[in-house]
């Protein structure tokens, strides 16, 4: 048995009831084989034992009252994975489904995503079992107070930096750092995806959709090919989404379908400037739901589906994980998709990863293509210890860049470890040599 799948065995039978956690590590191990057969240094020293284990889990109670004064009671998570080589790194999610496998795959994969960005960075990840759905602006706070009162134990800017992800935008960033300042009576970068007057970063709602467009660019461009005039399909309509479409429509491509937990909507003469405004003020402001936009515009709403059955040539990802199934997979490509970037973290189940890979589709997996995010949290975390705020275009040059890095280094280790093309194998050896090797030179950590 290879010394990946000892190590894998053992993290699942200590773990059993934890299978999204087992799917991203069971990912990373596998395709770390060539290197690790190539340097037995990382055997002798345990360093696959020691990355699987966080460096330390924090749970929480965190009670709040509901706008009719009754007391509810959620449950808050950090999970300290990696701090090699950088303060732990990494988002929020407040959705109904977290618990402790969603956190741990989630942070694991930060670790990896986080060494690609060239910028010094740990991986973390935390959020709570609570829906903001449904909840008025004043529950939301509520609960966004009492989670930072106990979370500001365990957090600063050089220890733990947290930032935004699926129920957690620029509203729960304001709560939560207004909550940090009181408590902690200091005005500093603990977290990103502030408001621009209040120290955030101009371009960070727009990073992860628009660096998964520019990761799509670097892929094509190795096929001298472009976006322009592609026909794209997007999951999902928050964040992600919408920026995602915006460069898209920048750069001369269609979209055609949006999704939420409840349906998809088709529009095949495509989303233009002025619907996707719509989009965002529907999604952001109002927080409707995606039928809406059938309604209005008089597109196709399916039910209960995602959009892996409209033909198209590139899709995006940006939801959630697991969203395709092999079957999607294999409707996509007999459908001639040939480029899927992944905007969410693990969207695509394994099986459905391997049939993108063994049909030559253009795959970039979520911890390279989806890394534009947390490269400008990065970003102002520079501004905020220099005091200093960037353009707009300084920023988006800095992500272009970051970019093009993470998919040469991607590219160049599944070039240099046999695999040509597979992004999968390169993005994880390139992530995982960097801080294998810091903590080898950190001693017993
Ligand atoms: P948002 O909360 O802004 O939007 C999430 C979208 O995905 C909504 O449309 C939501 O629909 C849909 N969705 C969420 N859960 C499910 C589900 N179980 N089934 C179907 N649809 C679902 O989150 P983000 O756009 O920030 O995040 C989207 C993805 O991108 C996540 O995987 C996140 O981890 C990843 N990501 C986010 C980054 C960021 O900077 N924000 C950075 C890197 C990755 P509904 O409203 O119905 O719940
Ligand atoms: O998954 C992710 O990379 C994020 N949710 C963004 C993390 C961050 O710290 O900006």
């Amino acid at each position: 048995m290879s010394y990946a799948s000892e190590v894998l065995e053992k993290v699942i039978r200590r773990d059993p009831a934890q299978p999204e956690f087992h799917q991203a590590a069971q990912e990373v191990l596998e395709s770390l084989e060539p290197i690790l057969d190539r340097y037995p240094k990382y055997r002798r020293n345990s360093i696959l034992e020691r990355l699987v284990e966080p460096e330390r889990i924090i749970t929480f109670r965190v009670p709040w009252s509901d706008d009719r004064g009754d007391v509810q009671v959620n449950r808050g998570y950090r999970i300290q994975f990696n701090s090699a080589i950088g303060p732990y790194k990494g988002g929020l999610r407040f959705h109904p489904t977290v618990n402790l496998s969603i956190l741990k795959f989630l942070a694991f994969e930060q670790i990896f995503k986080n060494s690609l960005t060239t910028l010094p960075m740990g991986g973390g990840k935390g959020g709570s079992d609570f829906d903001p759905k449904g909840k008025s602006d004043g529950e939301v706070m509520r609960f966004c107070q009492s989670f930072m009162t106990e979370l500001c134990k365990y957090i600063g800017p050089d220890t733990d930096v947290p930032a935004g992800d699926i129920g957690v935008g620029g509203r729960e960033i304001g709560y939560l750092f207004g909550q940090y300042k009181r408590i902690r009576n200091e005005f500093t970068g603990v977290l990103t995806g502030k408001g621009i007057g209040w120290g955030g970063s101009k371009i960070r709602p727009e990073a992860t959709g628009y660096g998964a467009v520019y990761f799509a660019q670097n892929m094509l461009e190795g096929r001298g090919d472009s976006l322009d005039g592609k026909i794209c399909t997007i999951s999902g309509s928050g964040n992600v989404a919408q920026y995602t479409a915006e460069k898209l429509l920048e750069l001369g491509a269609k979209v055609i379908s949006f999704s939420d937990s409840n349906g998809t909507i088709y529009d095949p003469d495509g989303i233009d400037t002025e619907k996707l405004e719509y989009v965002m003020e529907l999604k952001n402001i109002h927080r409707g739901r995606i039928k809406e936009y059938a309604e209005k515009y008089g597109a196709e709403y399916r039910e209960g589906e995602r959009p892996w059955s409209i033909k198209c040539d590139c899709a995006f990802p940006s939801a959630t994980q697991n969203e395709i199934s092999a079957a999607d997979a294999q409707q996509l490509c007999d459908q001639g998709c040939y480029l899927v970037a992944e905007g969410a973290n693990m969207p695509t189940e394994p099986e459905g990863a391997h049939i993108f890979l063994s049909q030559k589709v253009l795959f970039g997996p979520g911890k390279a293509a989806n890394a534009g995010g947390v490269a400008v949290s990065g970003l102002e975390m520079s501004q905020n210890s220099q005091r200093l705020s960037w353009s707009r275009e300084e920023v988006d040059q800095y992500l272009k860049k970051i970019m093009k890095a993470i998919y040469t280094s991607a590219a160049g280790a599944a070039e240099e470890f046999g695999q040509p093309g597979n992004l999968i194998l390169g993005a994880n050896i390139a992530g995982f040599r960097k801080i294998a090797d810091a903590m080898l030179a950190q001693g017993l950590v």
